[in-house]
């Protein structure tokens, strides 16, 4: 019996030293350690010796198992070490290779210039909502206080959907929306997409964006409209910023303006501006004696214009990345 362990010892012992990769010496391993291992199945014919010979037997046995495992473990260690090496050589990268280029998306001028527009607003106090952008003909118009045969209103400028409905003409069509809704004090703005059937050119679109900002709340004046848009105009185009008001009709502000800004030595008009119409507020039953409010709607287009000399307000919509990417 003692024979067969050395042989079995012996075995090992050569099969270890000509493994030449740590998954040989796994295999080894299971070859002669694991459970029916050549050296745990010696194990066995313990059974079928006489009894006082086998507590020497096993002692034996487990002795070269654990020489075994010993030299298993120090050949595997040097294996490892050597594999390692030869990965390191073979792998090594040249970290001074230019990089694969990685196309990444940017955000659309309009959206940023809407972002601006957002966080300005947001910080003196006004509260974003979205209309939908095909509104009622009521919202539109008539809540605007829109005299019957407004040239605005005629089918030629405005894209109708049905008798009642049309792409809106504008943002201020919320206003309505919202009167409808709360009770003052409010101060809303939204931003969005708004639709006429415009001959297009440089600065005139089908499809263009708008942002209008009101108010209503107890004496609201002339005085808060030019403060607040004065603000507004220094925040989004610089501290020195000058904003002009002149006389301008819209059917639903009354006084109205247009305002412009001076900008590289030139006035240059941004939006129309006024007090909210008190025929707009009685026909929601706000009470004009006690409250009044401003509005105020500019172009989206037309602010990143100004801010960067974009000349020609189609190119937003065309999305061609050679004029997008600039900004
Ligand atoms: C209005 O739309 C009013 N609702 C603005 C307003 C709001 C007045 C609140 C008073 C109180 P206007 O039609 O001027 O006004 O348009 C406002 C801005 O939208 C213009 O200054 C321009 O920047 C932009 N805009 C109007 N039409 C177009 C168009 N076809 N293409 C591109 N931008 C346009």
């Amino acid at each position: 019996m003692q024979n067969s362990v050395n042989i079995r010892k012996q075995e090992a012992l050569e099969a270890i030293s000509a493994a030449a990769s740590t998954a040989e010496i796994a295999d080894i391993e299971v070859r002669f350690l694991g459970k029916k291992g050549s050296i745990n199945e010696l194990k066995r014919s313990i059974a079928s010796i006489p009894v006082e010979e086998r507590p020497a037997l096993g002692a034996r046995i487990n002795e070269v198992a654990a020489e075994v495992r010993e030299l298993l473990d120090t050949r595997r260690a040097e294996l490892a070490s050597s594999e390692m090496s030869a990965r390191i050589a073979s792998e090594s990268l040249d970290v001074t290779l230019p990089g694969l280029p990685f196309p990444q998306g940017g955000i659309h001028p309009l959206t940023q210039t809407s972002d601006r527009i957002k966080q300005v607003l947001s910080g003196m106090g006004f509260e974003f909502v979205d209309g939908p952008e095909l509104e009622d003909y009521a919202y539109n118009f008539d809540a605007l206080n829109y005299p019957e045969e407004h040239p605005a209103m005629d089918e030629q400028m405005s894209f109708f959907i049905t008798n009642d409905r049309l792409m809106r003409t504008q943002t201020t069509a919320l206003q309505g929306r919202i009167m409808s809704e709360r009770k003052p004090p409010f101060r809303i703005a939204t931003i969005g997409r708004c639709f006429r059937y415009e001959a297009v050119d440089a600065t005139h679109h089908h499809t263009f964006h708008q942002v209008d900002v009101f108010m209503v709340d107890e004496n609201i004046s002339m005085a808060d409209l030019k403060g607040t848009l004065g603000a507004f105009a220094r925040s989004m185009f610089g501290e020195e910023t000058l904003v002009r008001f002149r006389p301008d009709f819209f059917p639903f502000v009354e006084p109205g303006v247009d305002y412009s800004i001076l900008w590289q030595g030139r006035w240059l008009e941004l939006g129309g501006a006024g007090l909210i119409h008190p025929n707009i507020l009685q026909a929601h039953g706000i009470d004009t004696n006690r409250y009044s409010g401003f509005a105020f709607g500019l172009g989206i287009e037309r602010t990143h214009m100004i801010q960067t000399g974009v000349n020609d307000l189609r190119l937003y919509l065309e999305n061609d990345v050679r004029f997008l990417r600039q900004f």
